[in-house]
């Protein structure tokens, strides 16, 4: 098929963590005016709602999210909108229908109106029982606990197939927990990585969700921003996987993050009080194999956890004694 250029980009779900900040770098790269952001929730004051284009939609619409991509003449669809994995629990049916609906509109989209390319994130909650915990490999069994990892799995295996039968170009990464500074995160298992930092700036203690030694595969935003950007960006002629690369990072604890938290605030404290994410979590491998990612796009993650740590505490307190921490 050849790499073909992108021009004009939509990203669903932008006003979440993730989209937050990629849609503000996509838009330093591709253009203001070549990146509509698009959320259910309405046009935002700040930067993101004002600096381009955006556009108030549900991804479940088809014929909204089409109409949105022929009146900005889109070729690249950066489908973020997505129901994660603790509020996924509470509602699965609604985790299922969002997910699902979202992802096959945005591939019914690139398909008829002949799109350059659909980017869709899965997860490390595509695994679960029966794979192996540490470096899980890229192929494995793929038995997952929660809704939203089967929509993952599910999600993975439509690009696949949309690549294969229709030849649509989808590609997709299994992102581990995504810790950040700009925008909280949405209803995941990981969250707690992110809760931390806050709590650690405002309080100087956290009571987190997860167990003192659950180990899982996290990295840090700007990684998350490269390895998005890297793979859109990557030769399709290099890639044999489509929409399930591995992509790893760093691996830690609580316990680990509290230490290396700790290093900076020394009377820091963490308590441990796990609630249901715990067997989220315990279904989810402590580290990933990413040699496929490593291989056919070339990934390299640039920070590890006190790399991380010191950036959180930086931003954050400078946040706090702006009195903008929850901004
Ligand atoms: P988020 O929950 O922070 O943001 C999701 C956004 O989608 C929100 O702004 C929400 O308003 C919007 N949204 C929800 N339902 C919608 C609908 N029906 N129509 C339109 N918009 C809707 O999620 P995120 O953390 O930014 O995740 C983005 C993607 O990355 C998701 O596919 C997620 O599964 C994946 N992912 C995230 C992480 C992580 O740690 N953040 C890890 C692995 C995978
Ligand atoms: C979640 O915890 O649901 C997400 C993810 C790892 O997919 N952060």
């Amino acid at each position: 098929m050849g790499t073909r250029a992108i021009s004009s980009i939509l990203v669903t779900g932008a006003l979440g963590q993730i989209g937050s900040e990629l849609t503000a770098e996509l838009r330093r790269r591709y253009g203001d005016g070549n990146v509509v952001a698009s959320d259910l929730r309405p046009r935002p004051e700040g930067e993101l709602g004002q600096a381009g284009p955006f556009e108030q939609v549900n991804v479940t619409d088809a014929e909204g999210l089409a109409d949105i991509c022929r009146r900005h003449g889109i070729d690249a669809i950066v489908h973020l909108a997505a129901v994660l994995s603790a509020s996924g629990e509470r509602d699965p049916l609604k985790a299922w229908h969002v997910n699902m609906a979202g992802l096959i509109n945005a591939l019914e989209i690139a398909r008829d109106l002949e799109l350059t390319q659909v980017v869709c994130p899965s997860s490390i909650a595509v695994f679960g029982a029966g794979c192996p915990k540490e470096d899980t490999p890229q192929e494995t069994v793929l038995k997952p606990s929660t809704m939203y990892g089967v929509t993952k799995v599910a999600g993975e295996l439509l690009c696949d197939y949309y690549v294969a039968r229709y030849g649509v170009d989808a590609r997709g990464l299994r992102y581990p927990g995504i810790v950040s500074a700009e925008t909280l995160p949405g209803g995941g298992t990981t969250d707690y990585a992110v809760e931390i930092y806050y709590a650690a700036i405002e309080k100087g203690a956290y009571t987190c969700f997860l167990n003192e030694d659950t180990k899982l595969p996290m990295m840090y935003m700007p990684d998350c921003i490269k390895s998005t950007i890297d793979l859109m960006e990557a030769d399709y002629d290099r890639l044999i996987h489509h929409g399930d690369f591995n992509v790893g990072s760093m691996s830690f604890s609580a316990g680990e993050l509290t230490a290396s938290i700790r290093e900076h605030i020394p009377d820091f404290r963490t308590t441990y009080n796990p609630d249901y994410r715990q067997a989220i979590a315990d279904s989810w491998p402590s580290s990933v194999d990413d040699t496929a990612a490593r291989e056919e796009w070339d990934w390299r993650p640039e920070y590890d956890l006190r790399a991380m740590t010191e950036d959180m505490l930086t931003r954050l307190r400078a946040r706090h004694e702006a009195g903008l921490l929850y901004r």
